[in-house]
């Protein structure tokens, strides 16, 4: 049964790949899993259709068969399992794997999700600029850690993950609002790695067609 996802019918980013509905491209086109999408405006997001769907009224969701979900990282997790490609075989490597995954959206995103947000909601608030700083010194704790825990590596543990693929889209979101990336010669490469990869930019120029597209209208 062909999955289908939804995604921004016009995405603010204007095609940069930066909203969520990208990681569960890249992971079906790493698996190989072909699939359809519903675009979406925002209005239709928050009305009882797609709230049956998604209890906060937004972007992504899956749908596949009788089974519906919600939450990019739930979503990906579960493309992992039931594909060969994003989860090693031995049940060590699959759990630190998923530990990659919980780091990159619980202790790797709140920092640089906080910094795009308070960039677009605080920049007139009066403390706006100590903020930033607080918060620009939260990014580089973690891209410390991480950085020292990649080294040379090329993945984070061994082969390529879903915990890389996760991390990577994570990544994407700073490098494209900072130059705080640049910092990080490994991680910069680690990022390079993941857009070079031919499933990533299939997945990119999926959801560009779809701006593109909504632009020409
Ligand atoms: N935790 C959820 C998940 O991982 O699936 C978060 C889902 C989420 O934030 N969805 C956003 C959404 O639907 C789109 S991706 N927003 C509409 C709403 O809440 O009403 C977040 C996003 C939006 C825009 C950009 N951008 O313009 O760069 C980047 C990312």
């Amino acid at each position: 049964m062909t999955p289908i996802i939804t995604a921004f019918e016009r995405s603010p980013d204007r095609g940069a790949g930066l909203a969520r509905d990208m990681r569960v491209r890249w992971a079906l086109e790493e698996v190989g899993q072909p699939y359809e999408v519903r675009l979406l405006s925002f209005k239709a997001m928050k009305e009882p259709a797609h709230l049956a769907l998604h209890p906060f009224g937004q972007i992504p969701t899956y749908e596949e068969g009788d089974l519906t979900l919600f939450e990019s990282g739930a979503i990906v997790f579960h493309i992992a399992e039931r594909h060969a490609g994003l989860l090693p075989e031995d049940e060590n490597g699959r759990a630190r794997a998923v530990a990659w995954m919980f780091a990159a959206l619980n202790t790797v995103e709140p920092p640089i999700f906080d910094r795009n947000l308070a960039k677009i909601l605080e920049r007139d608030e009066p403390w706006y600029e100590q903020r930033l700083q607080a918060l620009e010194e939260s990014i580089r704790k973690r891209l410390d850690g991480l950085s020292g825990h990649l080294g040379n590596a090329d993945w984070l543990d061994g082969a390529f993950s879903a915990g890389d693929l996760l991390m990577v889209s994570v990544l994407l979101r700073l490098k494209k609002s900072s130059d705080i990336l640049d910092e990080y010669p490994n991680l910069s490469a680690y990022v390079a790695r993941g857009e070079a990869r031919a499933a990533y930019k299939r997945a990119f120029e999926a959801q560009l067609a779809v701006f593109t597209a909504a632009s020409a209208d």
